[in-house]
């Protein structure tokens, strides 16, 4: 089971390197990884095992944040309580096809399970996206996201390419906002 002593930190440097595409057919440890990630995410957002487990709660974890540098992300994006899941996938290698010109941000910023600190600011991101990706069973998926999903979906690419929410933020002026920007509550 993956807990926040599996976690790596920033200072790391598997968090600033690019990590390397999946190959299929899946080795049974990636598929392990996959599930155990996606157990993690289950299980950060029960407040029962959460605490039992000392879990900080999270709705996305990247590979390359258990230290292994590979193009796979489990998403957990919840419903409303008793609703099924907005968005629930492991993605293998997954790409941005195209994107929206209009940006969003989430008006509380964003945290990472990767960063012991709160770094306030906005951090800006596509509203809507077309991606790409292969499931645990090697299948093609193209969906376009949109708000929230899109926005979760994007901070963990940027994970897979060495990005931290922080390097989005208007040094100058965190909170600073442009009229071509959405905020998202
Ligand atoms: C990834 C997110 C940071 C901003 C927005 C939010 C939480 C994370 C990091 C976009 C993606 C993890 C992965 C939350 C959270 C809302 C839904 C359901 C019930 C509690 C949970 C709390 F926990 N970010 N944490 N950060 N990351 N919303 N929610 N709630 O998930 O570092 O790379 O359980
Ligand atoms: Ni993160």
């Amino acid at each position: 089971m993956i807990t926040m002593d599996d976690i790596i930190r920033e200072g790391n440097p598997t968090l600033r390197a690019r990590a390397q595409k999946v190959t299929f057919p899946l080795t049974a440890e990636i598929k392990t990884l996959a599930q155990e990630m996606m157990e993690f995410l289950e299980n950060s957002q029960n407040p029962e095992l959460a605490e039992k487990y000392k879990l900080r709660a999270g709705v996305g974890l990247a590979a390359p944040q258990v230290d292994k540098s590979l193009r796979m992300t489990a998403v957990l994006v919840p419903g409303e309580e008793g609703q099924p899941a907005i968005f629930k996938h492991v993605l293998i290698n997954p790409t941005i096809l195209s994107e929206s010109v209009q940006m969003i941000a989430l008006s509380e910023g964003e945290g990472c399970l990767s960063v012991d600190r709160e770094v306030p600011g906005y951090v800006p991101r596509h509203d809507k996206i077309k991606l790409r990706w292969y499931d645990l069973d090697g299948q093609e998926h193209i969906e376009r996201l949109k708000d929230y999903p899109a926005i979760v979906v994007q901070h963990e690419i940027d994970h897979l390419n060495g990005i931290l929410f922080y390097d989005h933020i208007n040094k100058d002026n965190p909170f600073a906002t442009t009229d071509d920007m959405l905020l998202l509550e």
